[in-house]
């Protein structure tokens, strides 16, 4: 149907299922188009070619109940091209989703309503700049950096087919839901999108619809400038089913190509969308100027006359298209949600078990007896090291929750975060139960498919060098932004893999992690902080952690001797005081220098020197504790301080304070056997008491 032959708004007497379909179209490219106006920034050419697929996909296809936007078999919706967040704001406007609140209660408030839109943009509004999950009811994922969407969505289209592996039982699909995922050309050309896509295909993730926004235009121009590959064939040596449809405008070979996703098996679906940016404007469509900016006034009263729609009107949306929506996703959302809840109850009945786990898994808790023999690491000067020690947890872990899976780029034996028990399994095509994920070098695609089996709940890791997640830490932002309990077990902390040299030692990873808004990193000292460790983080529900592990083995701390490792869970905690009286001065570390300051404090006290050391695990978690205990371990009045890390010393200040010292990395490492790296760098005992010494005036004694 061409956009002029539209009927009018106010057309009289009942309407034709097709016109009711293209007023809903050009509802939604209205509202888009008018809340970029109205907010003088944002993306209106897009959702205005891509409404009838957006609107093909919400009304037709996708089993999505609006009054429930978090029923757990519910069809995933992701918007990879974020900047189109018109198009999201627009539907779940239309189609009534309802609000639901971080204790997953259903609200009765819209998701996003009328003023929300007409605030789009706005401080407060639920139609922000971006799709933003936690912040929006209805939003699957938070987009904006382009090709994080698609490749986000792999990781829910793998906890979609370990879900249906694990709970489906003959009569009852308690999971199985799709996963559709509109990207557009940059998602296409950011690298995280080939690793995804790469992945995908070799899983032969068949739960998983990918359509691309094929319209040429990115911000700079025509893409003939830079991205002219044949991507066809590009996704067919992925091993996807490559769709075309040639006329983003024609809703029912839209439908067609989504009915062909649908049948496909053995292979992800990726269609090709012909489109035309900015569609039915006389100035602007097919050129770049429709994506990032407003049409102007009267570009837009021209456009709404395209589209027959009245043009003085702004935010019109006709209650037949209300209606439409109601008696389209509104009754099939409604009634396949009703059906499953049905099944659902019939399921608990007869595997109480299964069903106890699916109910635990969506509120994010833990099953009874989750910490069931973790294990308890005797004192040993030669000790173990971080990654080993990580290993036994999670092998623990994973045996006592079921639902905790996970994997490494490539590096399983390295970081030891290998599920080794019996029947853990790898997830492949064939074995969909698999524990193990083989993610492959892809550092950037792990941590965001890490992020889609989180959102999708279940408990997941994803594991490599400190150092490679600078390769992930686009995705690794994102879990923090969305406030998921993800994991990033990451180790080869320090300059313990010495002989690999600088480009394998992170030095400002650490630094930079800190910064970062709701990531809990910690860095332990010992196998029994390791412990600790994943205690704290197995109880988070919002947030993401970043374990910093050693690769060398680090003494284990004799606890009879030393305070236990349960300080941990306050992020820093008194390790070792000195006989009687406030120490004159505090070592402060974590990871590997913890006991590198145990031995300097042995030898200060050797000579009467009252020192205390902290061991600091985690300075977000230390952040989080009263003022009163952060005094309680380090006094305001005891001046004298040194803090030792393997890592940029950026920071450190703030605990040691002006007149403290850090023995920290300056420079990147250095290619060589690490106790040379240590020597070179100052990471020595006697470095520590030379600094404490003169920190409070003391000359050597012997
Ligand atoms: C990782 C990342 N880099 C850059 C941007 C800024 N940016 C927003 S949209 C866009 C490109 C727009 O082209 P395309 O992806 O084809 O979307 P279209 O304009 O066709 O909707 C860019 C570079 C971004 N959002 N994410
Ligand atoms: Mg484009």
């Amino acid at each position: 149907m061409s956009a002029t032959a539209n009927p009018l708004v106010n057309s009289p007497g009942p309407m034709t299922n097709g016109q009711l379909d293209q007023l809903s179209i050009n509802c939604i490219r209205t509202l888009s188009m008018d809340a970029v106006q109205q907010a003088k920034s944002g993306h209106p050419g897009t959702p205005m070619a891509l409404a009838p697929l957006v609107y093909t996909l919400w009304n037709r296809v996708m089993r999505f109940d609006p009054q429930d936007a978090i029923w757990p078999n519910r069809d995933r919706f992701v918007l990879s091209n974020g900047h189109a967040s018109m198009l999201l704001w627009s539907v779940l406007h239309l189609s009534g989703t309802r609000a639901v609140n971080a204790e997953y209660e259903r609200l009765g408030q819209p998701a996003v309503s009328l003023e929300d839109i007409r605030r789009f943009r706005q401080l407060g509004s639920k139609a922000p700049g971006h799709p933003e999950y936690h912040w929006v009811s209805g939003v699957e994922a938070t987009t904006g950096p382009l090709g994080q969407g698609v490749a986000t969505s792999v990781g829910m289209a793998i906890a979609q087919a370990w879900l249906a592996n694990r709970y489906n039982r003959p009569d009852f699909e308690i999971f199985d839901y799709d996963i559709y995922v509109v990207c557009s050309d940059g998602c296409m050309m950011e690298g995280v999108g080939s690793e995804a896509a790469s992945l995908a295909g070799h899983l032969a993730l068949d739960n998983l619809c990918w359509i691309y926004d094929n319209n040429h235009i990115s911000i700079d121009g025509n893409t003939r400038i830079t991205f002219t590959e044949d991507i066809a064939a590009r996704f067919l040596g992925y091993g996807w089913n490559v769709l075309r449809v040639g006329d983003a405008n024609d809703i029912d070979r839209i439908g067609h190509a989504l009915d062909v996703f649908h049948k496909t098996k053995g292979r992800p679906t990726f269609i090709i969308l012909d489109s035309h940016i900015g569609y039915g404007s006389p100035h602007k469509q097919d050129t770049a100027a429709a994506h990032g900016e407003p049409l102007g006034e009267e570009e837009v009263r021209l456009t709404k006359r395209d589209y027959g729609w009245p043009e003085d009107t702004k935010f019109l949306v006709p209650n037949a298209v209300r209606a439409h929506f109601a008696a389209g996703i509104g009754a099939r959302g409604g009634q396949a949600r009703s059906r499953w809840t049905q099944l659902f109850e019939a399921y608990r009945s007869k595997y109480p078990e299964l069903a106890t786990e699916i109910d635990l898994m969506q509120r994010r808790e833990l099953p009874a007896g989750w910490d069931r023999g973790l294990p308890v690491f005797p004192a040993d000067p030669k000790g173990i090291a971080g990654r080993d020690a990580s290993g036994k947890v999670l092998n623990v872990l994973a045996q006592n929750i079921p639902w905790l899976l996970g994997g490494s780029a490539d590096l399983a034996s390295s970081t030891k975060a290998a599920l080794t028990f019996d029947g853990a399994g790898s997830f492949e095509p064939e074995t969909p139960g698999g524990r193990n994920l083989h993610f492959g070098v892809r550092e950037h695609a792990m941590a965001a498919a890490v992020n889609g089996l989180a959102l999708s709940k279940l408990r997941a890791f994803g594991a490599t060098f400190l150092i490679f997640s600078d390769y992930a830490r686009p995705a690794i932002r994102l879990s923090a932004m969305m406030e998921l309990p993800t994991i990033f077990v990451f180790t080869h902390d320090a300059m313990g893999d010495g002989e690999d040299g600088p480009t394998h030692q992170p030095v400002e990873q650490l630094a930079s992690f800190r910064a970062e808004p709701g990531l809990v990193v910690l860095r332990p000292c010992d196998a029994n902080e390791v412990v600790e460790a994943y205690r704290y983080v197995m109880q988070l529900r919002h947030e993401p952690a970043l374990l910093a592990l050693s690769r060398q083995p680090l003494p284990t701390l004799d606890r009879s001797k030393y305070a236990s490792a349960s300080g941990l869970a306050r992020g820093a905690y008194v390790l070792a005081d000195p006989p009687g009286g406030k120490p004159e001065v505090i070592l402060v570390a974590s990871g590997s220098e913890v006991s590198l300051c145990i031995d300097a404090h042995e030898d200060l006290l050797a000579e009467g020197i009252r020192s205390r050391v902290v061991s600091m695990p985690s300075w977000d978690i230390f952040e989080h504790q009263t003022q009163a205990y952060r005094d309680s371990v380090l006094p305001p009045d005891v001046t004298a301080r040194v803090a030792v890390e393997q890592a940029s010393t950026f920071g450190w200040d703030r605990y040691v304070g002006r007149s403290g010292r850090v023995i920290g990395m300056k420079t990147f490492g250095a290619s060589a056997p690490l106790k040379e790296l240590q020597r070179k760098f100052g990471f020595k005992p006697e470095r520590v008491t030379e600094m404490a010494r003169a920190l409070i005036g003391k000359r050597k004694t012997n």
